[in-house]
């Protein structure tokens, strides 16, 4: 298979409310959606999870347009018949940008799937026909109105609160949602908002029996997270972090964490992300998979990924109504508290060209 085309798009997809977190507020998604083209015209769609400023990880939208644009859309052109599983290895050298790499990963794997009628579901080993959805819930601009919007939330039918927490938007509001709702499975993300020095706050946490806490402290400091660990007893699951297969080795190997959520676009690919499951399956240690805000491309493989066997904890795998009114592809819609996993070719689904194009902002094409 060669590439033979590359079609980059910015679009802006307006949230259905602000998504704030300890790094910010997002108000809309601005997203880089790829289409490439092979040879033979077959086309494979993906999304960057990049978000648009560098605040969430190193990258951002228009830093890894042009990483693309002047590195790694070359370095795939010039190697002439490739598939999915070159793409790493071509693009090793250039350092970093895992959320780059991983959409032009995608993007081919995509293609290739539709060209060998097969799912991406099935090519990952994906055993679950459908499956449980979580919610991941911004800080509020106050605790009446955060229980509001969870309220909304648990009567969608979501099987798991996730909540962002930050100093200061901590153990009052997760308390007032425990004190609600006794039995929902809940747990937290501070997204690097703490300090090593904060273990005896957020063992406050641990009286609201949380599933997990999730990235406390900065995404380098493994050691302060196992110190943590120790003085913790909710479980500490890291994002941020785990970047590679081999950070996760790390974390796991320091007793940094006991619980894994799996990005793909954080750790360079689908393909990566599958070797971080297989390890965390083989080792006992329960993963999920996270969520950038997709929209349906990005959604679409997501919810093939969490249909794998280790992840035993619902995800960030939200229906599309959780953060747009409309969605570029055909959206997903959640049935009590579960996503069908799509069984058609590729990743499922494919954009609808009129509103794409309607939302797209930027648009440029890359031939050979
Ligand atoms: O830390 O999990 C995170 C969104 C953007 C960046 C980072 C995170 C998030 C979320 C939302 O929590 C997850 C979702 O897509 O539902
Ligand atoms: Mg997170």
């Amino acid at each position: 298979m060669k590439i033979a085309e590359l079609e980059l798009r910015t679009i802006s997809l307006p949230l259905v409310r602000p998504f704030r977190t300890s790094f910010g507020t997002q108000i809309a998604r601005e997203v880089l959606i790829l289409k490439l083209t092979t040879d033979d015209g077959t086309v494979g769609w993906s999304e960057c999870v990049a978000l648009p400023q560098p605040l969430y990880s190193p990258e951002y939208v228009a830093g890894a347009l042009d990483l693309m644009r002047r590195f790694l859309i070359p370095t795939l052109f010039q190697a002439g018949d490739i598939r999915a599983e070159s793409v790493a290895p071509l693009l090793a050298p250039f350092l970093g940008s895992p959320m780059a790499k991983a959409a032009l990963e995608s993007a081919l794997l995509d293609a290739q799937l539709r060209l060998e009628n097969r799912s991406l579901a099935d090519f990952l080993g994906a055993s679950k026909a459908k499956i449980p959805c979580g919610v991941s819930v911004g800080i509020a601009p106050s605790i009446p109105l955060l229980i509001e919007e969870v309220s909304g939330y648990i009567a969608d039918g979501y099987r798991r609160i996730k909540l962002k927490i930050e100093p200061g938007w901590d153990i009052d509001p997760v308390g007032e949602v425990r004190r609600t709702w006794p039995e929902i499975p809940l747990q937290v993300d501070a997204n690097q908002a703490y300090s090593r020095g904060d273990g005896e706050l957020l063992a406050k946490l641990d009286q609201f029996e949380l599933l997990l806490i999730e990235q406390p402290l900065d995404e380098h400091d493994i050691l302060g997270h196992a110190l943590l660990a120790k003085q913790v007893h909710t479980p500490i699951c890291l994002d941020e972090s785990i970047t590679s297969l081999r950070s996760a080795e790390d974390a796991l190997a320091l007793k940094a964490t006991t619980v894994i959520n799996i990005k793909p676009g954080r750790v360079g690919g689908y393909l990566e992300a599958v070797k971080i499951h297989n390890l965390c399956l083989n080792s006992g240690i329960p993963v999920w998979c996270g969520g950038m805000l997709e929209t349906g491309i990005g959604r679409a493989a997501n919810v093939a990924l969490a249909a794998l066997p280790g992840f035993t904890l619902p995800g960030d795998t939200s229906a599309s109504s959780r953060f747009y009114h409309q969605d570029i592809t055909e959206p997903f819609v959640m049935e009590d508290g579960y996503l069908a996993v799509p069984q058609s070719v590729g990743i499922g689904r494919v954009p609808h060209l009129d509103f794409l194009d309607s939302v797209t902002s930027h648009k440029e094409t890359i031939r050979i």
